[in-house]
């Protein structure tokens, strides 16, 4: 069968063709809302099931903009690969097709994507926890630290996913610091973005930290490690959409989140104790499960001393990823509800205070000293 893109009709008939469906009728609907995918929500009786399936193309953009299908395979294999080390955090793998590019999934309709529910006021007591164990264990358990450069090399042929790390060097380490088409700059932050420009030595940082994220091939990353790739309840929590999985910095995927529980705080200042408290969290919860499965690092990464120099570097990394990420969800393209939604004249002062900070996190991030420093740093902004 070649690939054709399902519709509510087409995918339910294919997956009783695969046995997940008794004859009869069931409910389907289509509820991707993200920028890339079609994602069905198949019901019948106490059978549940998510179809995720991928498109030729970008569709936050369109057809003008082809996008291989492989990612799918990719965001599988990766959600498998997590599932050997921290089942807890992530959805089953139910079935998937190479050829028509998607993954059925169990579903999740009892949990809520993490930025819509931060929207709606929610909080989730266990997320930060949950976050930091999640990549305590699975950028551990995928690095050469644990698996042996053989067995590491093995695992990093899989994820070679050239396209959409192209996205991630465009869209974020790039386009945001000069005038490019994908851009999407408010006129009246024209001014504040063009300072931006003329600023050579964030973009001499900016190039570094790009520098590390395609020559770093440290660990599988998510590689897209925002609110919206995460589903949690009140006790539990499921890292969702790795399609932009690849060997990369350990510190990517930190920062990423550091910067989307800042950008909520943007959207719900009453909330900033919490998320800060939950970046507090998340570092400290990844720094304790990464350095308790140091103790069996295999030679001669175990040598005394070393680990402490690693997360040294691990830790600027993710303040200069985070940096970046809030420069490009301010002016770049697939811009965030967190700003997005709010009234004209405060997502100005917070998409300025996005610029700021990012700024002075890409540049300050050698001399943070600690945790509690990052977030002093973060919390600086007036919101
Ligand atoms: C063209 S894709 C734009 C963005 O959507 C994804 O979720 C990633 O964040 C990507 O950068
Ligand atoms: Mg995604």
């Amino acid at each position: 069968m070649s690939y054709q893109p399902f519709t509510e009709q087409t995918v339910v008939e294919h997956v009783r063709q695969l046995g997940y469906l008794q004859d009869g009728i069931a409910e389907c609907e289509e509820i991707g809302d993200g920028n890339l995918n079609l994602v069905f929500r198949i019901r019948q009786g106490e059978q549940r099931l998510i179809v995720k399936q991928a498109l030729p193309y970008a569709k936050v953009v369109g057809e003008s903009w082809p996008l291989t299908l492989e990612r799918a395979w990719i965001e599988q294999l990766a959600l498998r690969e997590f599932a050997n080390v921290a089942p807890r955090f992530v959805p089953d793998v139910l079935g998937s097709d190479r050829t028509l590019a998607y993954t059925i999934l169990e579903d999740l309709s009892d949990y809520e994507i993490v930025r819509t529910g931060y929207l709606k006021g929610e909080s989730y007591p266990e997320l930060a926890r949950h976050v930091g164990e999640f990549l305590g264990e699975t950028l551990f358990a995928t690095s050469d630290y644990a698996a042996g450069p053989i067995a590491k090399k093995r695992i990093e042929r899989d994820y070679y996913n050239p396209e959409l790390c192209d996205i991630t060097e465009k869209l974020i380490f790039t386009d945001p610091f000069k005038d490019a088409e994908s851009n999407n700059i408010e006129a009246a932050l024209r001014e504040d973005v063009e300072r931006l420009w003329q600023d050579q030595a964030l973009k001499v940082e900016v190039t570094k930290l790009k520098v590390g994220f395609v020559t770093k091939h440290e660990a599988l990353l998510h590689g897209d490690l925002h609110t919206g790739s995460i589903f949690a309840t009140q006790q539990e929590t499921k890292i969702i959409d790795p399609e932009f999985a690849f060997y990369g910095p350990f510190g990517f995927d930190l920062g990423q989140i550091i910067a989307h529980l800042t950008l909520s705080t943007f959207y719900d200042p009453f909330k900033r104790f919490e998320r800060f408290t939950d970046v507090l969290t998340v570092w400290e919860t990844f720094e304790k499960t990464f350095r308790a499965n140091f103790e069996r690092a295999v030679e001669p990464f175990n040598t005394d001393g070393f680990v402490d120099e690693l997360l040294r570097t691990i830790f600027s990394d993710t303040i200069g990823y985070a940096g970046c990420e809030l420069i490009r969800r301010a002016v770049g393209l697939a811009g965030v509800a967190d700003l997005e939604t709010l009234p004209e004249a405060t997502r100005l002062e917070r998409k300025r205070d996005a610029l700021a900070l990012g700024t002075a996190l890409i540049k300050e991030r050698h001399s943070v000293e600690s945790i509690d420093d990052l977030v002093t740093l973060l919390s600086g902004v007036r919101v």
